[in-house]
């Protein structure tokens, strides 16, 4: 029917996401490079790991790829190495959000303000406590989250997000959170994330971070996980959006060095 109005149904435009948090650069050497026995040089275990990261999002050809926390170490990270992590970003051209967590507040003296200039445009930092919003119309995704702007306690899924209401373009919906799920109990941990909050997120995945294993949580009517920090899981999550739903998967990295500490990682949980 040349020329005539398709009255059929948009078709659901399936989305592919690489999902990680905790990688937490910067946490053993603030050089970018090490040198090996041979005398040539190669990037250090952190930023190594999550280049492993990245290209398996490559491999698996994903549309955009989530950060969820912990990224950074710390704020005492130096400007070469926020260069060579930039320019890492910029390599994978696809989208990137990142969401800031407690290592890795978003405040005046931490890594996304002082070194705003080594972050290329694909990348997306969430900057803003209350929430805020990503649209990245050409994925048709939207991502909403609420960045740790300070080292303060604080609930990190608890605000209502203001999802774009255009079911159309935005049709997938991503929140992102860094804490620790504690599920309908109590903890002592900070930084809490109730089940309840899980649901009343309202979206088709909850990307979270801040624990070092590969794990879903809740009763599974909202898909949510923690990836694994890629240092101690040695890989990524990958998560596939259509119209029958949502798949995540752990895929490892064949490079991938694992922390020999936590080579049992059910028995090494650690919080961060
Ligand atoms: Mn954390």
């Amino acid at each position: 029917m040349s020329g005539g109005v398709s009255n059929a149904q948009p078709e659901v435009r399936p989305l592919r996401m690489l999902h990680t948090s905790d990688v937490h650069l910067g946490a053993y050497t603030s050089q970018p490079y090490r040198e090996d026995p041979d005398g040539s040089e190669s990037l250090e275990p952190a930023l190594n790991a999550f280049k492993h990261v990245l290209e398996l999002g490559v491999e698996a050809d994903v549309d955009v790829v989530a950060i969820a926390g912990d990224f950074f170490d710390h704020v005492r990270v130096k400007q070469p190495y926020v260069e060579v992590t930039g320019e890492l970003m910029a390599a994978v051209g696809r989208p990137v959000v990142v969401l800031p967590g407690n290592h890795d507040p978003h405040m005046p003296e931490g890594i996304y303000q002082k070194f705003a200039d080594a972050f290329p445009s694909n990348v997306h930092i969430i900057a803003s406590a209350e929430g805020e919003l990503v649209l990245l119309k050409e994925h048709g995704v939207q991502f909403w989250g609420q960045a740790h702007e300070s080292y303060n306690d604080f609930s990190p899924a608890s605000a209502k997000p203001a999802w774009a209401d255009d079911a159309e373009r935005y049709i997938w919906r991503v929140a992102m959170a860094h804490g620790y799920y504690v599920g309908t109990g109590e903890s002592r941990y900070s930084y809490q994330i109730h089940a309840s909050e899980i649901q009343s997120l309202a979206a088709d995945y909850v990307a979270l971070g801040h624990i070092d294993v590969h794990e879903g949580v809740g009763d599974g009517t909202v898909p949510a996980y923690y990836p694994g920090a890629p240092r101690h899981s040695g890989g990524a999550t990958i998560v596939d959006f259509s119209a029958d739903g949502v798949v995540v998967r752990h895929e490892l990295h064949d490079g991938a060095e694992s922390d020999p500490q936590t080579a049992n990682p059910m028995e090494a949980a650690r919080l961060h």
